[in-house]
């Protein structure tokens, strides 16, 4: 019998909405050492509890909050928390990764995971403290945006409750609507708002009660304190708590990668007025950040002119790529204003910038006309009509029901050629990175378990280093390595990995951290035993629930490998696809995957997963 003397608290907390009624489990402590927490544990609980085939947005969709053995405890950036279920966007897995007091105090209240299942007659909210969890009437609150909610519940409970909750776009079912916190922080780009509000949920509330037992205090405190300095005095450190993720910008149109018009290219005229540097010096009023972090990277920006004077808006470089030079905008203020405004509906940044952007394109091509659009006649830099075209999306009028699906979708529904430019990876729009050029970041989106999400390998700066025309197993490898740290370590652990990627922080700190919390000893090497037996299990999830599987699910949008860069230092370029096939094929073999991208009978054996695979087999797919 395995025993752990820290870290998780060894419950799950079950509740269904449908019945008014919650469960405390004790949980096999099996799933402590084969998934860890955070993701580990959201695949496999909905591989284990999930009928295969509902409905995402049906009340038997079950959404998971989940933390991990080193979330909520004193030490770098532990205040993260993972929201799962099935994807109302993708249909397949999807998960994020919030940053917020809920985390922590969630784990304080006893829980290693809450899980919601079922769908309230009324609106709803959850309050948990401790052993108490009551389910609220929530009629007065829908309807309310995301920061007048926070407000609302703040003053309710106490600046110290971690509250998470919805905005119009989850009560709307809009599919890539998030969960929100703090009025900023989003997570769940994967429709995990959607889903909150298909559960007539319009917010949780976590009040954080206890301890969280570690194994060894003293020295879990001493290993914490050095971790903070060690970060302080990291060389990067001033710039990035100048910049944060902005600090990216500048080099991306320096190496043509910022998406462009919609991913159409890699550079933009008006870059050099929304620069990390610009937003530092002009724009930024103020700085916040998730608990227990010394390096917060929430770079609060304030439009200084125009009609938008005085709104307020964080500024992250995915949020910047995509309401900026994703639309043709070079101003910084309406910049800011959008991402208020989508912030505000709970909406992700990433995908709603990308459906507005493939509206755009589509309403130039002829392919959709103003009369679809309620008289808005969009355009490439013009904010006013994006501003329009995110309320079309939060009513569904007219073509708006569409663009409230996904761009997947739009392009399903405009057919023929509207495909080939609709950026999406397994129905998840693409993160802020024109691949044009880099074939290693296009197989990070196209293997990313949740659909083109660069969270999993945010690959692009290696990718470029190693060589644009480099098309080899080392690229590959690397890529791997990455998930296995990020995906794997960051998303089980549940703490936040900018430490180790933006500021160089030693991986080897989080095993030590491990050791002083749970008692026992965990190498890198086990660790990414973990990562690979839970991208396994999150592919046979996909394929499950797809019914059938090829690696056309893996594969990229037609404009990188069809439509050449037409500006910029690699003007003429873009993707082989025989190289990229050669680069799919090294990572199934690396990864013990079929042709297809289906984990091979031995790969799954190794990796303990024997029953998954006589499941898959149950359903007549052959398993090489
Ligand atoms: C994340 C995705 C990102 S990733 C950004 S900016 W980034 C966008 N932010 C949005 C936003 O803001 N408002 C909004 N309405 N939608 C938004 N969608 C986009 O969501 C996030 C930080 C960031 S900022 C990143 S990279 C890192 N992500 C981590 C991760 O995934 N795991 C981990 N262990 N640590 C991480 N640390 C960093 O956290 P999703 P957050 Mg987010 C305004 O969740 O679904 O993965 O989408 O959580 O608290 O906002 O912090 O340049
Ligand atoms: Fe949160 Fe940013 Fe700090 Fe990470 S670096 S914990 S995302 S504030």
């Amino acid at each position: 019998m395995v025993i752990f003397l820290g870290g998780w608290t060894g419950k799950f907390l079950w509740i269904d909405l449908s019945r008014n009624k919650h469960v405390i489990e004790e949980y096999d402590k099996s799933l402590m050492t084969n998934y860890f927490g955070g993701r580990g544990y959201a695949i496999k609980i909905l591989w284990d509890h999930l009928r295969r085939g509902i409905d995402p947005l049906s009340p038997d969709n079950l959404l998971i909050f989940a933390v991990g053995p080193l979330t909520g405890i004193p030490l770098p950036n532990s205040g993260k928390l993972v929201i799962a279920g099935k994807s109302p966007l993708t249909g397949g897995y999807g998960d994020g990764n919030i940053g917020s007091r809920a985390a922590v105090n969630m784990k304080k209240d006893g829980y290693d995971a809450v899980i919601i299942k079922g769908k309230a007659e009324k609106p709803v909210y959850i309050y948990v403290s401790g052993d108490k969890v009551e389910i609220k009437d929530a009629r007065d609150y829908w309807g309310i945006d995301v920061s007048s909610i926070h407000d609302e519940l703040t003053s309710k409970y106490g600046k110290a409750a971690g509250i998470l909750t919805i905005g119009a776009a989850g009560e709307n079912l809009i599919r890539y609507a998030v969960v929100m916190s703090e009025k900023d922080r989003a997570g769940g780009r994967p429709g995990m708002g959607a889903l909150m509000g298909s559960k007539n949920l319009k917010a949780v509330v976590f009040q954080g009660t206890g301890e969280i037992p570690v194994f060894d205090p003293e020295k879990t405190r001493e290993l914490g304190a050095e971790g903070y300095k060690v970060i302080r005095g990291m060389e990067l450190y001033n710039h990035w708590m100048k910049e944060g993720t902005m600090m990216i910008l500048e080099w991306c149109q320096e190496h043509s990668v910022l998406p462009t018009f919609n991913f159409r290219e890699g550079v933009f005229e008006g870059a050099e007025r929304i620069t990390g540097k610009v937003m530092a010096e002009v724009y930024k009023v103020a700085q916040k950040g998730c608990p227990n972090c010394n390096m917060v990277c929430g770079n609060v920006g304030e439009a200084l002119e125009g009609d938008y004077r005085g709104t307020r808006a964080e500024l992250d470089y995915e949020n910047v790529g995509m309401y900026g030079p994703n639309l043709g905008i070079d101003d910084m203020n309406c910049i800011i204003a959008l991402i208020r405004k989508v912030d505000d509906l709970g909406m992700d940044t990433i995908s709603s910038g990308s459906v507005i952007a493939y509206t755009i394109e589509a309403y130039k091509n002829g392919l959709v006309n103003s009369r679809d659009l309620d008289g808005i006649e969009p355009d490439w830099g013009d904010p006013s009509s994006a501003m329009e075209l995110i309320d079309l999306i939060i009513e569904r009028k007219g073509f708006g029901s569409a663009m409230a699906m996904g761009t997947r979708y739009m392009a399903a529904k405009l057919g023929g050629e509207a495909n080939r430019y609709a950026m999406h990876v397994k129905g998840l729009e693409i993160s802020a990175y024109d691949c044009h050029i880099a074939y290693g970041m296009a197989l990070s989106f196209a293997t990313s378990p949740i659909g083109a999400h660069h969270k999993d390998a945010w690959f692009i700066t290696m990718d470029i280093g190693m060589g644009i025309d480099n098309i080899s197993i080392e690229k590959v490898k690397k890529i791997i390595d990455i998930q296995r740290i990020r995906g794997g370590i960051f998303e089980t652990t549940v703490v936040c990995r900018f430490p180790w990627i933006e500021l160089g922080f030693d991986i080897e700190w989080y095993p030590k951290y491990i050791e002083v919390i749970t008692g026992k000893k965990f190498s890198i090497d086990d660790l990414y035993e973990v990562a690979d037996r839970l991208y396994a299990l999150i592919r046979l999830f996909w394929v499950r629930e797809y019914g059938s599987w090829s690696r056309i699910y893996d594969m990229p949008p037609a404009r990188w490998f069809e439509e050449p860069l037409t500006v910029g230092p690699y003007k003429g370029r873009k993707l082989d696809r025989n190289n990229f096939n050669k680069l799919l094929d090294w990572y199934y073999e690396l990864r013990g995957w079929d042709s297809n991208g289906i984990p091979t009978s031995d790969t799954l054996s190794r990796l303990g997963l024997g029953e998954e695979a006589e499941y898959l087999k149950s359903m007549g797919i052959a398993l090489s």
